[in-house]
């Protein structure tokens, strides 16, 4: 049977379950990435798992949220991630070395191999050709550990490119294109695989735009063949034997194809307040705008600087904005720094930044009250850049610059001749900044500074819960409303007890007070719940409070696989109209949680202020079943280990 290179690359690493849509399976994982923000629990875990070593074939700790430092904390968790990467034999790239994602796709990523990474942004090493899937830290922890990694089999969406893009139009555009057609929920359960003509004009930097930014559609993953462009940037990342030509059977099928025509695509944008709301750069142009910022994992490749760098020849930065720029990595800082990209740059007055994750997760240049900033970023989720009433924008690097010298929003094309960029034959190679474990593991002391609270862990799965309803939540709700992030926040992932006083906090700043004085809690949300990070601490942190259950219309895959890993109920409502009878204060009964979990069967929920009671079903593995009858992942993991 002709197969798609999704299910080609599954098969391969397949160890539980069988390639059927929908059904949950099991994948062996060669790689492991793990960021600062998310990485401290992450091997916090994987230490309470009892694991010597890590059983991968390669695992990175990258250090590239957390850099602002201002306070001991950011720098006490670096210390313990370089320690605790020493020990248990991982390599550990330091602050400054890049964000995580730019940093894997030069250095690390193999075509046909699969990645686990503990944030979202993964899937950008699709562009090489991997399965490459976000997760919480946890299921990175097991997965370090040698243990398999369990997703519903994923359905699998081509996308077909035909065409050659027009001089400024870019891959930004391709994926604001596909999350147009798509929207951010329209990628749950899918892995979306790019294939037809137009692929091959893509580079490897702009496949990886797109699989990075694929993440918005709540997909699984992206992914593209690796063919003579892989072939090109490997040999120029000093890899060459790493390059393997996979692509699919031809007459392979995929469950949904969407077609874009390149050549007839159009500079794109997101407006506030998500990635999938997008129009035409010329319907939003003359827009007054206060800040631009180019960077971030999904626009921050040697490429995107050097257009931008190009640009910037010779102009200045209008008077009106502030510009800041984060080169993706060391290397394509090194770059940008020996062709004259970076001086054109500081020259027009743009602000140059470490190369980290900087503005994209509000560590710091948060824009003005009410202001409008265009970001080559990936989310423009309301409050993330660290301004609750900033409106913010996405766009490709050529929009953002063209919108920096003008002082609004410009098409780019409005610029002139379209600067014509060729890929480096070779790129630097220095690979000193990432540090590679003990050779003698058992003599390395893992360093613990205050911060680094234990992980909470959750009782045994209660067979009656009662839980007062505190939030009733509308759709699309994201893992910023739940935990948010930015520079007073951050630095709290490794302190749960500390990092709970923030949860839900832009949505009601009193919830963390009324969860805990209600002991057991429960939220209401609609469709889509828990959309956008990875990160774990939206569970984690709302368990530690005493949130017992979440009932949605529905889930995004990686907050509902978290929910589950520690311990609350996702479920879903039989009947939608229930989710109208439900108001904040209403105390909910659940009877025979225990035995309903273990018969498979919906459950009863009783409101008890209202006087009714309504039904809810859930979509859980077998396996997810027990994890919850545990108490969550840490408890079933020891107990299988015995
Ligand atoms: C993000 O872009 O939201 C983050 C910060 O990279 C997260 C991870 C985290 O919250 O630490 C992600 O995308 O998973
Ligand atoms: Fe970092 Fe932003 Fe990418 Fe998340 S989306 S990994 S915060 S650059």
């Amino acid at each position: 049977m002709a197969l798609t290179l999704t299910y080609k690359i599954l098969k391969k690493h397949l160890v539980d379950g069988e390639l059927t849509a929908g059904k949950e399976i099991g994948i062996k994982i060669d790689q492991t990435l793990t960021q600062d923000a998310t990485g401290t629990m992450s091997y916090l875990q994987f230490e309470a798992l009892g694991m010597k070593q890590v059983k991968t074939k390669l695992s990175v700790s990258y250090v590239d949220h957390n850099t602002l430092q201002s306070g001991f904390e950011n720098a006490d968790d670096h210390r313990y991630l370089q320690s605790v990467a020493s020990k248990y034999g991982i390599l550990f790239s330091r602050p400054g070395n890049g964000i995580c994602h730019q940093v894997h796709l030069e250095r690390f990523a193999v075509p046909g191999w699969t990645l686990l990474g503990s944030d979202s942004h993964t899937p950008t090493s699709g562009g090489l050709g991997m399965i490459a899937i976000g997760a919480g830290g946890l299921d990175v922890a097991v997965a370090m550990g040698g243990g398999a990694f369990y997703l519903p089999c994923p359905r699998v969406v081509g996308v077909k490119l035909t065409g050659k893009l027009k001089p400024w139009v870019t891959a930004k555009d391709i994926i604001l294109k596909v999350l147009e057609e798509l929207t951010v929920k329209g990628g749950v359960g899918n892995i979306i695989e790019y294939f037809g003509p137009g692929v091959k004009t893509l580079t490897v930097p702009e496949r990886a735009t797109i699989t990075n930014m694929g993440a918005e559609l709540g997909a699984t993953t992206s992914i593209f063949p690796s063919d003579e462009q892989t072939e090109r940037f490997l040999k120029a990342q000093e890899r060459p034997k790493v390059y393997k030509p996979m692509t699919a059977d031809d007459g392979a099928e995929y469950d949904k194809v969407v077609e874009i025509n390149l050549d007839k695509l159009v500079p794109l944008i997101a407006q506030p307040h998500s990635p999938d709301n997008v129009v035409p750069v010329s319907k939003v142009a003359g827009k007054e705008v206060h800040q631009v910022c180019i960077g971030s994992c999904t626009n921050s490749s040697i490429k995107d600087l050097r257009v931008v760098g190009k640009v910037l020849s010779g102009k200045a930065v209008n008077p009106n904005l502030s510009m800041t720029i984060s080169p993706g990595s060391q290397q394509v800082l090194r770059m940008a720094s020996e062709d004259g990209s970076l001086t054109n740059m500081i020259a027009a007055g743009a602000r140059i930044l470490e190369s980290a994750c900087g503005p994209c997760i509000g560590m710091g240049q948060a824009p003005p009250s009410g202001g409008v900033s265009v970001r080559s970023f990936n989310r423009n989720f309301p409050g993330r850049s660290g301004t609750k009433d900033a409106q913010v924008y996405l766009a490709s690097p050529e929009t953002c610059v063209a919108t920096a010298i003008k002082g609004k929003i410009t098409d780019p094309r409005k610029l002139g001749e379209y600067p014509r960029i060729t890929m480096p034959k070779r790129f630097i190679i220095d690979d000193r900044n990432i540090i590679k474990p003990s050779k003698n593991p058992d003599k390395v002391e893992v360093e613990r500074g205050p911060n680094i609270a234990p992980v909470p862990v959750r009782g045994k799965m209660e067979d009656t819960i009662s839980a007062k309803l505190l939030l009733h939540l509308e759709d699309n709700i994201t893992t910023d409303h739940i935990m948010p992030a930015g520079a007073r926040i951050l630095p709290l992932r490794s302190n749960i007890p500390a990092i709970s006083d923030f949860v839900f906090h832009y949505i009601d700043q009193d919830f963390p007070r009324r969860a805990k004085e209600a002991g057991s809690s429960a939220v209401v949300g609609g469709e889509n719940y828990g959309q956008g990070s990875s990160r774990e601490h939206a569970a984690l942190a709302p368990m530690y409070l005493g949130l017992k259950f979440v009932i949605a219309k529905s889930f995004a895959r990686i907050h509902k696989t978290n929910l589950v890993n520690f311990g609350i109920l996702p479920l879903t409502f039989k009947n939608a109209k229930d989710y109208d009878r439900l108001e904040p204060g209403d105390e909910l009964v659940i009877k025979n949680v225990t035995s309903s979990l273990k018969k498979g069967e919906d459950m009863e929920v009783e409101n008890k202020t209202r006087d009714f009671s309504f039904p809810v079903s859930y979509e859980l593995s077998d396996r997810q079943v027990k994890i919850l009858l545990a108490g969550g992942l840490l408890n079933y993991t020891k107990k299988a280990q015995g």
